[in-house]
Parts: structure tokens; sequence; C-alpha cells
């Protein structure tokens, strides 16, 4: 086993894999950006090594810097985490070349993914459901129009080296073909220096599933159940599930034994997601692999009892897989939510800045992953991912329960962040019924907006009840006997004198709030 593993990420998931890593006895190296100097994963490693300014293209992406800081500090292995170099083939490269353990897949299973119709093609090959569409880029619009005719409008215009939504257009007839094509090859051409577009035909209100996969670097290969991840705004993802709602035992094996397949045809090593689109008759489509932890493996965690981050370590040292897919048993159900620091009330604007005041939620079947505490300054410089907050229970309505009494004791101040969301969304009619498909939360919002406008408030009348409330906490700190508390404790309202049923714990408590 490793003694040394060098981190090359920050914030959570920094975090996360240093706990793993603690767990097994690993020395941990951090690595940090001028502004994460003070971030919660420098002071939780064993050593930290600064590489360079606030933006990723000058730190957290540079390779030599790492790979430097690695040679150092004599790790034997890198965790990249998910974002910045885990999906970097090069990287993955310049690590073996190096003779430092990259934890995650090879390079060339990870090209083979990057590109989309690449691994459209392999896929084929390997008997994998595909959505119907092209496995090559279009060489002309007429082509487009051809293929476009045969599997029908509406289709999905794609930038082969894309994903995550970039260089993406819907197309509904055979009129905007034309110029929705230029677009999307110039788009892809500016974002990824590639112009190959592919077509597919468009799933209407899919439903976006992703079965989790671990491979040993011995041939074996497990699925590890799915993830519901439609509830994303953006291309970003909001909140996680599992296991989808929608999906039964029959269907579940289905889907993982193609998860397997497709980490077989790639020669897949490491952990490893199979994102499928789902359609309104639970067919379900091979869409892409991503070849890296998931922000969202928490909730896969819970519901098979596995540690993904411990399994990663052993794959990556060489050892076999301790279990084989008859001995891995999902149970009960876990919800994730992600905080992000962001502006609800200022259409989910980032909201950087310092955590003045930091209450943090536990307790039975909660589990919290965070990148911060208070004191800390919140940076503009990177995703702006707190902290992610996952509720456990032997059903979803158990799962769902923990997490609204958890929501309800997180208290963040000095920034704005979207706990509040997470309310509605829990507490909405059609995600209780897992009514769910990727334009559910956009419904969700819209339908917010509308309520906000017919409920329009007079911002004098608010500040001026705000002010009554904080006024009647002040009086409940500096005089535990005045109308605003009751027993000590502060009420909501302050009308009529507090009733003293107990001297001696009103005189403890008023002793404990100087
Ligand atoms: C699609 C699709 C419908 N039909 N492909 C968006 C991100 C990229 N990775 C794939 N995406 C989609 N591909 C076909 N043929 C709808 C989406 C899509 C989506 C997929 C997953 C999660 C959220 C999404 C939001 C909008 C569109």
């Amino acid at each position: 086993m490793f003694k040394k593993i060098l981190i090359a990420n920050r914030g959570e998931i920094a975090v996360r894999i240093i706990a793993a890593c603690r767990e097994m006895g690993i020395t941990t190296i951090a690595v940090y950006s001028d502004v994460d100097r003070a971030a919660l994963h420098v002071r939780k490693s064993d050593e930290a090594y600064s590489i360079g300014p606030a933006p990723a293209a000058e730190s957290y992406l540079r390779m030599d810097k790492i790979l430097d800081v690695a040679k150092h500090a004599g790790a034997e292995a890198i965790h990249p985490g998910y974002g910045f170099l885990s999906e970097n083939a090069k990287f993955a490269q310049a690590c073996a070349d190096a003779g430092v353990k990259f934890i995650g897949p090879t390079p060339h299973a990870m090209e083979m993914m990057g590109s989309k119709t690449r691994a459209r093609q392999e896929m084929e090959k390997a008997g994998v459901p595909v959505v119907p569409g092209t496995s090559r880029g279009l060489v002309s619009p007429e082509e487009g129009e051809e293929v476009a005719a045969r599997i029908g409008y509406p289709v999905m215009l794609k930038a082969a080296a894309g994903g995550g939504g970039k260089g993406m257009r819907l197309v509904h007839s055979s009129e905007e073909l034309r110029s929705a094509l230029e677009y999307a090859q110039s788009e892809a051409q500016r974002s990824f220096g590639d112009s190959e577009v592919y077509i597919e035909k468009a799933i209407v209100n899919p439903r976006h599933i992703e079965m989790q996969v671990l491979a040993d670097e011995h041939g074996n290969t497990v699925w590890l159940g799915e993830r519901e991840c439609s509830i994303q705004r953006r291309h970003q993802k909001v909140l996680e599930e599992a296991p989808s709602p929608i999906v039964d035992a029959d269907m579940r094996r289905r889907m993982g034994e193609v998860a397997v397949k497709v980490a077989q045809a790639a020669n897949y090593t490491n952990a490893g997601t199979v994102e499928f689109l789902v359609d309104e008759q639970k067919n379900f489509y091979f869409l892409e692999m991503n070849t890296r932890l998931q922000v969202e493996h928490p909730v896969t965690e819970l519901t098979t009892g596995l540690d993904l981050v411990h399994l990663q370590i052993r794959i990556a040292a060489g050892e076999k897989l301790p279990f084989t897919q008859s001995d891995v048993e999902m149970r009960g159900h876990a919800v994730e939510c992600r905080i992000y620091a962001e502006d609800p009330d200022n259409n989910y604007f980032p909201s950087p800045g310092k955590i003045t005041l930091l209450l943090e939620p536990s307790g039975p079947a909660i589990r919290r992953d965070s990148g911060m505490y208070e004191g800390w300054n919140v940076p503009v410089d990177y995703d702006p991912l707190l902290a992610k907050l996952i509720g456990y229970g032997s059903d979803r309505e158990q799962a769902i329960m923990r997490l609204q009494r958890a929501l309800s004791e997180y208290f963040v101040a000095g920034i704005k962040t979207n706990i509040s969301l997470f309310q509605r969304i829990l507490g909405d009619a059609d995600f209780r019924t897992a009514k769910l498909d990727t334009g559910y939360l956009d419904r969700l919002l819209a339908k917010g907006n509308q309520d906000e406008a017919s409920n329009a408030r007079d911002p004098q009348i608010e500040a001026l009840e705000m002010i009554a409330a904080i006024a009647t906490g002040m009086f409940a700190v500096l005089d535990p006997a005045s109308p605003g508390t009751k027993n000590g404790s502060v009420i909501a309202t302050g009308s009529g004198p507090a009733s003293v049923p107990s001297n001696w714990k009103q005189k403890g408590r008023s002793e404990a709030l100087r």
C-alpha cells in the first residue's frame, strides 16, 4: 500500500480524500493556490505546498508544478478528485512517465471516453444501446438532413469533444438544421478547438440516470447501483439520489450489466460512471462515461456500505476487488443536496465572501462532506460548491424527512447559499411523487417566480419585521426573563410575560448566554 498520496484538488473533495487516507494510515500532501492558503484541505493534510496564483490555469491545472511537488515530497500516488486534471489523459500519462501512480483509469480509457464519437463507435461495436444517430462527425448539412429524416425530428447536434451540454443544439425541423449545424460547429471549435459535430435523435423529457462501476487491474468489474441525477440547472446537478425511484430490480440489473460491458469495452480500471438517458418508456441509452470519482458518490456509498475512495486507492495499489458482484447489496435510500455559495434572490449568482457564522447539522443518518469553516473566506475563483448534505433512510420518505430536519438546522451567515432551494424541492409534490426529468428544476423555479410575483410584499414592512425580530432576540439574550423568552430560550413572538416554571434552569441558561 502507498505510504504517501498527493491530492491534486481543493474543497470538500480534497477533504474527503484526506479522510480516507487518514483511515488507511496514508500520509497526505495537499497543494494550494494563493487564495487557498487557509483552506480546510490545507489545514487537514499532513503536508501542504503552494502551487501558484488563484486562477486554476496557474495552479490546480499546472501538471508540471503538481508533479514537482509529488517528486519533492515523495508522493507515490496522486488522487485527482473531480474537475481540474481528473479527466485529463495527458496528466495521467505524465504521472505514469514520472513514476507516480495516477488514482484513476489509464490514459487510453480516458482518451476513448473523451471523444464522444469514438466512445459511440466502440459502444456500438460492443453491443451497448446508444441513441439512434451517427457515430462520426457530419461532413455536410446534406448528410445531417439525410440522417435526421431517417431517425426523425427533433434531433440533437452535439460536439464530439463536448459533454456537459456545450456545443449542443436541439433542432426541430429540416429548415433549422443548416444554421444550427454551422452554429454548433463554430461553438465546438471555439470551446474545444475541434469542430466535429454529430447527430442524435433527441430524447424528449429524458431522465439522467447513471451507474457506478468499479474495476480492478485483474479483470474484475462490478456495478454498484444507479443514481438519479435529473434535478439540475444549466447542466449543473443540484440534488441526486440513490436508488432512482423509477428503476426496479430488473432494470437495475440490465443497466448494471450494460455499464460493466461499457467498462470492459474500454479496458476500464478504477472507479467510473456510465451515464444513461432514459426516455418516457424507460428505455435507456448510453450517453457518456465519466472517468473519475463523482461529486455525488456519497449516495452510492450510503446505499452499498462501501467506501469508494478506499477502493480507488486499493485498486490503484494493485489489489484485487475484495468482493464480487453477488456480494454487493443495496439497502435503503440516500438523497444528496449540493450546497453552493450562490444567491437564490439573484438568479443563483455566485456569492463569495467571509463565513461569519456557521451552524452545521449532524445526527442520525446525516452525512456532511464540507470544505468550509467559520471564518473562512470563500474565494470567487473556483466552483462555488461548499458542501454536500446527504440524508439516508430505510426508504425515500425517511431519507427526505431527515434531510429536511438537517437543512432546517443549517445556518451559514456572511454569504448567500442555496439551502432554501432544497426545502422547496423536498416539499414539492412532483418531487415527492418522483415526477422527475431534466426539465424539473426549471419548471419548479418558474413556478416559484410566479408565486413571488403574486405575493409581492412591501420591502419596508419586511425590513421593520426583521428589525423587530432582531430586537426580540437581543432582549432575550440580555434578559432571559424578557417577553421575548420562554424558559430562557428565544421564542418567536414577544407577547405577554414569560412564565417562570423553573428558576435554576433559567439561571443556568442566563449564565451560558454571557
Ligand atoms: C441529449 C438530450 C436529449 N436527447 N441527447 C446534455 C448534457 C450532455 N452530456 C447530454 N445532454 C443531453 N443529451 C439526446 N439525444 C438531452 C440532454 C440534456 C441533459 C442530459 C442530462 C442531464 C441534463 C440535461 C439537460 C438538458 C439536456
